[in-house]
């Protein structure tokens, strides 16, 4: 044994919702190398080879201390045979093979170029691909018929892979407030997805929408598409109405990962001068007919009756890995299934006002937004 190798790490609990991840750490050479292997594993609809390299990076996500030999990862879990040869590649000879492979070869990058067009998922960019198609320029000169949304993600294409910093997440939830509070006096909106984590840039900025009095939230979505749109600040948008059931026994069971609440994926138009009251974001953007004073950004917006907040601001709050963490330790661990709108121990509904609440009913220590960032 080299002495001073030894990670000072007792034990690491093997969910990542057992354990805090913060935003900075100090294994980014490696979690770097996992996550285009995840990366590649999704594009190519392997989700569960992705998860299994999710979990090994989150794992080193974890760790106190930078890892300097394989020797310190002795008994620790999460890490498979594939993860623990990438990790061991990296630190003997600084890269992976493996990953060098990947981020040059011409599908996975043909696969990021497409699916990085809103609208796009792996089966369509996949589909594409075997066609020819590898570019966004290729997909515009090869006469497909696009959708609404892809039509709006080829338009902004550069615009949404720009990544949107706090000071625009912060001008759009001034935005949205003021939609918010016009149609619907007393609404509360509450900042969500990564920005909450305390990320300082996102894909995206999601807001989630509630009121303190049950059932005025209903049919509140359409009403703020209405304003935004009226007032220019939308350039795309897909409403989706809330399909949840409720009856006295509190809300159905999840059938599926995926929620049901009200919900707007949308494109937003967000001056980037003084012009509006918006915040000076100090952008220009560059177009081919030259620069222009506004910017497209993609916003979630999720309204969820009172009742739900904490299960709906818990299971949008993210990371994407800390939530199929949360749900599988409620099922695993405690024969419990947990979703955005519930939690349910068998067939009892067990209610929460706050996350706090949820780690308990779950025996979970808290962990706070800024340490889920698994
Ligand atoms: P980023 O935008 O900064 O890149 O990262 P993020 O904010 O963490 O990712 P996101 O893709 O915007 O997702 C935010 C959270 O919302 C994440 O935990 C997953 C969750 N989420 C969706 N779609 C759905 C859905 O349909 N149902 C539920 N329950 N959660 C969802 O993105
Ligand atoms: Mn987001
Ligand atoms: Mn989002």
């Amino acid at each position: 044994e080299k002495p001073g190798l030894e990670l000072t790490v007792v034990s690491v609990p093997s969910y990542a919702c057992q354990r805090h991840t913060p935003l900075l750490h100090h294994n980014t050479i490696l979690t770097d190398a996992l996550s285009i292997l995840a990366e590649n594993a999704e594009l190519s609809e392997n989700e569960g080879r992705g998860v299994a390299f999710r979990r090994a990076a989150a794992l080193l996500k974890s760790l106190p201390q930078e890892v300097r030999g394989a020797e310190q990862l002795r008994g620790l879990p999460c890490l498979g045979e594939h993860s623990l040869r990438v990790i061991k590649e990296v630190l003997e000879d600084g890269v992976s093979h493996e990953v060098e492979t990947t981020t040059h070869s011409e599908q996975f990058k043909a696969m990021k170029a497409l699916t990085g067009i809103f609208g796009v998922g792996a089966k369509t960019a996949d589909r594409w691909f075997r066609e020819g198609i590898h570019t966004p320029s290729n997909l515009q000169r090869s006469g497909h018929t696009l959708n609404r949304a892809q039509r709006a993600g080829v338009c902004y294409y550069d615009e949404l892979n720009l990544p949107v910093t706090k000071p625009e997440a912060v001008a759009i939830g001034q935005i949205v407030e003021r939609a918010v509070h016009a149609v619907l006096p007393g609404a509360e909106m509450t900042l969500i997805g990564g920005f909450r984590r305390g990320k300082q840039t996102g894909h995206d900025v999601d807001f989630l929408i509630t009121h303190p009095d049950e059932g005025r939230e209903e049919g509140l979505m359409p009403k703020v598409v209405s304003w935004l749109e009226a007032q220019g600040f939308l350039l795309y948008q897909k409403t989706t109405g809330n399909s949840y059931l409720e009856s006295k026994e509190g809300p159905a069971r999840p059938a599926s990962n995926m929620d049901r609440f009200e919900r707007c994926f949308s494109i937003f138009r967000l001056s980037t001068d003084n012009e509006g009251r918006e915040i000076q974001t100090g952008r220009e953007i560059q177009t081919g007919e030259g620069p222009r004073s506004w910017r497209a950004v993609r916003v979630d917006l999720v309204v969820s009756p009172y009742s739900q907040f904490a299960f709906a601001l818990l299971g949008w709050t993210g990371s994407k890995l800390f939530e199929r963490e949360l749900r599988r330790w409620a099922i695993h661990e405690k024969a419990m299934t947990l979703s955005s709108h519930a939690l349910y121990d068998r067939k009892r509904y067990l209610r929460a006002s706050s996350e706090e609440e949820i780690f308990a009913h779950l025996g979970l220590e808290y962990i706070p937004p800024c340490d889920r960032n698994a």
